[in-house]
């Protein structure tokens, strides 16, 4: 039997996130994967390659979530950049018009080089509309800080904290990253299920953000999670992943390299 995976996510034109990273990740996984776009965004190399982001017309995702739902029967789906509030409104939508297993929330609010402020709106309706729906949830070190309502995350104890805050908004499962953004040598995630806490930790690769690692590590655990592992080995394999991704990565032209997801 093909296990199947959906994401509901946004195209990233440079291949390196968004749609274009969880497929790799999915098909990297041995998953099948289908994808509804939420916008798309192509970054500007005339303009120190800002983002320019175009969504996607309500209608046209409500069908694009019709069509897969339809076709197959999904039970895992992974939720990547939303976007603006009337796409929150038309996911939340379609997410209630079935039972999931499990829904992997990659809360993205903002992308690298993005202004804070832009956020401010589709935090609000993320949180109020698809936090509830998630299972499982994949914040990096902004999003957890924002989500948490915590003004600084400085060390593994403030994550834990922010994981347990953000728990109580809805989701079983909370994995906040700290990335390269919390000091010391390692790249250390926590994941509290309501219960534990489990620490992951692995040695940083250099201190450069690389485009596509959050998405890669949601899109990794949404594939195992449709392979049928627990929540705590798909994060192991998702952190394995992401890893060898960045230990594998692309340079670019832009001024950041991609993840090339890579199977552990
Ligand atoms: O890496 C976050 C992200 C997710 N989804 C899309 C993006 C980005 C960042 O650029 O463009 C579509």
């Amino acid at each position: 039997m093909t296990n199947r995976a959906y994401v509901i996510a946004g195209s990233e034109a440079t291949g390196g996130a968004g749609i274009q990273a969880d497929l790799k990740a999915f098909q990297e996984l041995g998953v099948y994967g289908m994808g509804t776009i939420t916008c798309i965004v192509s970054f500007d190399p005339k303009n120190d390659w800002a983002h320019r982001f175009v969504p996607i017309d309500p209608g046209v995702i409500s069908d694009q979530i019709e069509a897969a739902t339809s076709c197959h029967d999904l039970d895992v789906v992974k939720i990547g950049m939303l976007g603006r509030p009337e796409t929150i409104d038309v996911v939340e939508q379609g997410l209630k018009g079935q039972e999931w297993r499990h829904v992997v929330l990659d809360p993205v609010l903002i992308c690298k080089g993005q202004e804070a402020g832009a956020a401010l709106d589709t935090d609000k309706a993320l949180t109020a509309q698809i936090l509830p729906l998630a299972t499982v949830i994949t914040p990096n070190h902004f999003e957890a800080r924002t989500l948490a309502g915590m003004e600084s995350i400085d060390t593994v104890d403030d994550l834990i904290e922010a994981a347990r805050r953000i728990h109580e908004l809805g989701p079983r499962h909370v994995i906040a990253k700290g990335g390269t953004e919390l000091p010391g040598p390692d790249a250390v995630d926590v994941h509290f299920d309501g219960e534990d806490v489990t620490v992951l930790s692995a040695p940083k690769i250099g201190q450069e953000r690389v485009s596509g690692a959050g998405c890669t590590f949601a899109a990794a655990i949404t594939a195992e999670l449709a392979k049928g592992a627990d929540v705590g080995s798909a994060a192991e394999t998702a952190k394995a992943m992401v890893r060898e991704g960045i230990t594998g990565r692309l340079a670019t032209h832009a001024p950041f390299s991609s993840v090339v997801p890579i199977a552990p």
